[in-house]
């Protein structure tokens, strides 16, 4: 069974399509239906349930994997192993934090798996105003409005979104951040950006050890908007910052997650420059549209050029022409067809995302072939 996948990847793509996956407790699209996308050789996935700072256990990783495999696929990658925010805020026991979470790269790198998604954003994963806006199409999307996002108490804001989500946990908004906003947000007084930075290094610096010796790629995700919010500092959002990231712990092990829609929402990002900047720093891309519709103002979008504000294809081009092998997966999709599922991750819009992504690479492939 798993030769049938790498040998389809071999001979139709080197980069590999993926889907993100919640695990059976909390997704509502099945293993089966992954397999059945054109294309999709691998589910990137997490070990929900457990709290960040937790080491994860081989038996529970292993446990994952098989289920995965027994399906006809690959796990891909890991999104994410999360940051404890003791060390994104830079307290003594941070030590202690970073010691199980290198015992759980340890864990996974023995299971076989090598690639880690993170984000250093403090308190909050992504933040949207609205988590179903309705379209003329009738679908729905995620979008965000600044304007609204300032009237807000991020307090409430958080507990809204959760009360919104159509009984659907939101994904990257841990639980346990959830029932401390308040209290992180006084801790994170003192946190500012280059603290924030010097923390991200602290902690990269620990790890890498690891990393080199197991051949992990930890590949950490953009802000999600790629500027403040809350008042809160943010560090992955541009060319330079990024750079400065990947200069500090200048070995491939410290690569990124390069994320089209976190990065897109400030149109200033050049994403199709920077994927070309970043080459052999990539280890993962989310790839998705967005439309802006004024600063500080977006609401998602279909993965087609034509639908958002974003150039698809001159952005699979800059994968392909880096070289990109590692993991690619379409991105939030929107709600149609009556799907009820996690906001952004439904099964209908992220498999057209996923065929049409791998329509583009086929075409940019051949191209260059000729
Ligand atoms: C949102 C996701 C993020 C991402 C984390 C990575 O849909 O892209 O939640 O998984 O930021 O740690």
């Amino acid at each position: 069974m798993l030769a049938y996948y790498s040998e389809y990847r071999e001979g139709y793509t080197k980069m590999k399509m993926t889907l993100r996956w919640f695990g059976s407790k909390y997704d509502t699209v099945t293993l089966e239906q992954i397999r059945q996308i054109p294309g999709c050789v691998g589910v990137i996935a997490t070990l929900y349930g457990t709290k960040p700072g937790e080491v994860w256990s081989r038996e529970a990783i292993k446990a994952m994997k098989e289920e995965i495999e027994a399906a006809g696929l690959e796990l891909s990658g890991i999104e994410s192993v999360n940051i404890h925010d003791d060390i994104k805020i830079g307290l003594p026991t941070r030590e202690q934090y970073i010691a199980n979470y290198i015992e759980t790269l340890e864990n996974l790198a023995k299971e076989g798996i090598d690639l880690v998604c993170y984000n250093f954003m403090p308190v909050f994963d992504w933040t949207r105003s609205d988590l179903a806006k309705k379209r003329t199409d009738g679908s729905t999307v995620l979008s965000y409005d600044q304007e609204l996002i300032d009237q807000i108490n991020p307090d409430i804001m958080f507990k809204e979104m959760d009360a919104n989500s159509g009984g659907f946990i939101l994904p990257g908004w841990e639980p346990d951040r959830l029932a401390r906003v308040k209290e992180l947000f006084e801790i994170y007084k003192g946190v500012d950006e280059e603290k924030l930075f010097q923390n991200l290094i602290y902690f990269l610096k620990s790890i890498m050890p690891t990393c080199e010796k197991y051949g992990i790629k930890m590949a950490i995700h953009m802000d999600d908007p790629a500027w403040s919010v809350f008042g809160l500092p943010r560090i992955v959002n541009n060319k330079e910052n990024i750079q400065r990231i990947l200069d500090a712990v200048p070995i491939m092990n410290n690569g990124i997650t390069l994320c089209t829609g976190s990065l897109g929402s400030n149109p200033n990002n050049d994403i199709p420059d920077m994927i070309r900047s970043f080459k052999g720093r990539i280890h993962f891309g989310h790839v998705r549209n967005l439309i802006h519709l004024g600063p500080g103002q977006f609401d998602e979008a279909a993965h087609l050029s034509t639908d958002g504000s974003l150039d698809m294809f001159e952005i699979m081009k800059a994968f392909y022409e880096i070289g990109m092998t590692g993991p690619i997966r379409p991105d939030h999709g929107r709600m149609i067809w009556g799907e009820k599922a996690m906001p952004g991750y439904g099964l209908y819009d992220r498999a057209l995302g996923a065929t049409y992504l791998n329509g583009l690479w086929e075409a940019i492939k051949k191209s260059h072939e000729k």
